[in-house]
């Protein structure tokens, strides 16, 4: 019983730190390269390794490029980038589950351009801002201009049934359509 219950308090803690985190997936594009390899490293360890293809690329399908997890430690961590031995230009921050398009290209000192890679992002939504609208027409049926339709308007408008003087459609008399959106705009 006792070395049982040792066993279990040597392994508990292996467990816990044995949690693998989701891989990051990498593809995109070597400059000047259709052959070779991308290393990837994090902390100056080698963590993955994807051949460049013929036309440049790498990690796409169908040799998809993942750099994995296993200790799930890696999350927040930068990852650089060496074209065979050559330091290449770019880091990308490791985020687990991610899919990271990466342009990258050798280190050339003196190179006027600046960085090459680039690290894809979900675009943030825009976001529309609410048109502040001012109010410059006067309310349909506030005939006394108060800023309310209510019975005093109402009753002018009775008084001018049949007339054009209080025409809310612009049809040229009021009627019951015009009552319709003096209802509509009761306070
Ligand atoms: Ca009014
Ligand atoms: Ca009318």
């Amino acid at each position: 019983m006792r070395l049982l219950l040792l066993t279990a308090l040597l392994i508990t803690p292996a467990l816990l730190f044995a949690a693998p985190g989701l891989p990051h997936q990498l593809h995109g594009t070597v400059e000047d390269f259709t052959s070779g390899t991308l290393n990837v490293f994090i902390n100056d360890v080698n963590v993955g390794s994807a051949a460049i293809q013929s036309d440049g690329t790498f990690g796409k399908s169908p040799n998809l490029f993942f750099v994995a997890d296993e200790d799930g430690a890696y999350a927040g961590e930068r990852m650089t980038f060496k074209i065979n031995a050559a330091d290449a230009e770019g880091n990308v921050t490791f985020v687990n589950g991610a899919v990271t398009e990466v342009a990258t290209r050798l280190v050339i000192i003196g190179r006027d351009t600046p960085s090459g890679t680039t690290q894809t992002t979900t675009p943030a939504p825009v976001s529309v801002p609410t048109p502040t609208t001012t109010t410059t027409t006067p309310i349909k049926g506030d005939f006394g201009g108060d800023g309310v339709v209510d019975v005093n308007d109402f009753n002018y408008f009775i008084a001018n049934w049949g007339s054009p003087e209080t025409d809310l459609n612009g049809d040229g008399v009021t009627d019951i359509l015009d009552f319709n959106i003096l209802m509509a705009n009761w306070k």
